[in-house]
């Protein structure tokens, strides 16, 4: 007999409900996590200004309607301490702690096909075998550190998003460097910009950044609360995994040129990611496309003074939505600031780092502190980290030319391992609650028909992956995704293979298909 029924790779938000949901359902489950606290994203990520960008209210868990109801959310978008103090709070209330493993990283895992075993080494050369293992490693969890030549010959600090210092840092005063325009720079920028001496932010790609129109909701969320289960069903049923009136027809269709204009205002004033949604077909049509960006860059010009400064902030070569669309608190007026200096290191490239700052371009500028907000290997990266063998294959081997997956819940010859939001499931293209508690859900029940049904095996199909890849790689082709250099497409980690990995048919239809296949006895999964 193995040492547990389950090992769960991760203590975020898919870890601790995966711990929870298999405790209820009689498993003995085990998180191990790296860090030394709960919290994934939100303990790594707190660089100041973060917050979520999908409304606390749909990126809670819906779970426990005793949790839902009880927990009170104070803002639109929690910031990180808030959003922290509730997995906390999740934790100390679901009584997980005793079975996770802090400070500790599984290094590796190896598939006995005679036991139908899986034996998990981590990095102290602890051993543990289990049946199944669970991969909740999150989509956002492996930082990209680009190679900066001279970085250790810098003498200030140098501090990234991803990994903060918890007492926090005074820049009060400070010369900064921000490098990185993405959501995490974007929000350390705009939450900084206050306090330090004199802020330089060195830009590759502009982002098309949407206002939040943050507020706080302790006024409303009674009544918010009434709705929290036909909210949450709406929410499984979106094609966001939060509802954004998705009924909206494609572009062109009974709207006219005032209607398409007033859609986009009354989106962007409304506030958050709901505005790529604007025309459901925003990323397939290029001129519904070019008519959303087009809107958006005429909002962000009017927001800078200096219209030198406001054109090198608008984004021209990707299509909107193509890469993740940020979301503002006044970020852009930071540019209307006197201390503060934007430079596009496409024409003043990042030649090295010195003592005293950073060569760019020609000019030697000088800095007390530099920031990295510049990413991560997303999806694949924390996989990519771990040495999953099963016989002579290593599944980093078998994704050597992209991800391959059964609905990105099990990749074909590593039986009995799970992945939660794994590549081509909708994942980092919903609200990640929503696509979370999914796939706990899912792989929790085909846990328990295993075991309903005596048997010790799980294994995805090759025909039923092949499949998947297919249809998803199709479906993504007849997106305007693949013109953007970004982290969806693996682009933005030198060496990576380029393939969309996100599943971009919505989670809606996604869900149907993983019902279907669920209630079909598995259909494309070989158990024995
Ligand atoms: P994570 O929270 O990433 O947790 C994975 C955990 O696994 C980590 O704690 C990590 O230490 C651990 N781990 C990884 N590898 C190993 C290993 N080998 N051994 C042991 N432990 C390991 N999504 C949204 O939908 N809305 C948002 O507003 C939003 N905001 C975000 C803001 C930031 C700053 C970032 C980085 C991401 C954001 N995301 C957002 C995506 C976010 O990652 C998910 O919403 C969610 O938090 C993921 O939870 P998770 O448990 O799947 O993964
Ligand atoms: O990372 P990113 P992130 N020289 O990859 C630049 C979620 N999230 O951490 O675009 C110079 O988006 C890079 O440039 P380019 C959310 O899903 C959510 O900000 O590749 N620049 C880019 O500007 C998000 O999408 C929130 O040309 C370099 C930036 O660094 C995801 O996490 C908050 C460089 C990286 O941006 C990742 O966001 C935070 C180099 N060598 C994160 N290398 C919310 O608001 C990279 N860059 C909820």
């Amino acid at each position: 007999m193995p040492d547990r029924d389950a090992i769960i790779i991760g203590a975020g938000f898919s870890g601790l409900y995966q711990l929870h949901k298999l405790r209820e359902l009689g498993f003995d489950a085990h998180v191990i996590e790296a860090g030394p606290e709960v919290g994934g994203t939100w303990y790594w990520n707190r660089y100041p200004g973060a917050r979520c960008d999908i409304e606390s209210i749909g990126y809670s868990y819906s779970f426990d309607s005793d949790l839902q109801q009880s927990w009170n959310w104070t803002e639109r978008y929690s910031a990180q301490p808030e959003l922290l103090a509730y997995l906390k709070h999740v934790a100390d209330r679901f009584d997980l702690r005793r079975d996770i493993s802090f400070n500790t990283r599984v290094a590796s895992m190896v598939f006995d096909d005679v036991s139908n075993e899986w034996t998990v080494t981590t990095d102290s050369g602890e051993q543990i075998t289990a049946r199944f293992v669970i991969a909740a490693t999150g989509c956002l969890s492996k930082p990209l550190i680009p190679t900066f030549e001279g970085l250790e010959d810098f003498a200030g600090d140098v501090y990234w998003t991803w990994d903060w210092p918890e007492e926090g840092v005074d820049l009060s005063g400070k010369r900064v460097a921000v490098i990185g325009t993405g959501s995490s720079g974007l929000q350390t920028i705009t939450a900084i910009a206050p306090d330090v001496g004199e802020l330089t932010v060195f830009q590759r790609t502009p982002c098309y950044a949407v206002p939040a129109q943050n507020r706080s909701i302790v006024e409303e969320l009674a009544e918010l609360k009434t709705h929290y289960d036909e909210f949450r069903e709406e929410s499984r049923n979106s094609v966001g995994g939060f509802p954004c009136d998705d009924e909206l027809p494609p572009f062109f269709e009974d709207l006219d040129d005032a209607g398409i204009r007033g859609e986009l205002e009354r989106r962007w004033d409304d506030g958050g990611l709901c505005y790529q949604q604007s025309f459901r077909d925003l990323l397939q049509s290029k001129e519904a496309n070019d008519r959303a960006a087009e809107y958006a860059r005429g909002r962000i010009k009017l927001k800078v003074h200096n219209p030198a400064v406001a054109e090198m902030l608008t984004p021209r070569s990707y299509p909107i939505a193509a890469k993740r669309m940020c979301v503002d608190t006044g970020y852009y007026e930071v540019y209307n600031q006197p201390n503060v200096t934007l430079i596009d290191v496409n024409d003043h490239p990042i030649r090295r780092m010195t003592e005293h700052g950073i060569l760019s371009g020609d000019d030697e500028l000088e800095f007390d502190v530099i920031i990295l907000a510049t990413g991560f290997d997303a999806m694949t990266g924390a996989l990519d980290a771990i040495d999953i063998r099963h016989g002579e294959q290593t599944l980093r081997d078998k994704w050597a030319d992209g991800p391959r997956t059964y609905l990105g819940l099990m990749s074909a010859g590593f039986p009995n391992l799970f992945t939660v939001t794994g590549p081509q499931s909708p994942s980092v293209l919903s609200n990640m609650l929503t696509s979370i508690e999914y796939h706990v859900e899912w792989i929790s029940a085909a846990m328990a028909h295993l075991r309903d049904h005596g048997c010790t095996r799980i294994d995805a199909e090759v025909a039923a992956e092949d499949n998947w890849v297919n249809t998803t790689n199709d479906a993504a082709d007849m997106t305007l995704l693949p013109e953007a250099a970004s982290w969806y497409m693996g682009a933005n980690v030198p060496g990576k293979r380029r393939a969309v990995l996100p599943f971009v048919g919505g989670v809606d239809v996604y869900k149907q298909i993983g019902d279907g296949i669920a209630i079909s006895n598995y259909h494309g999964f070989d158990i024995s």
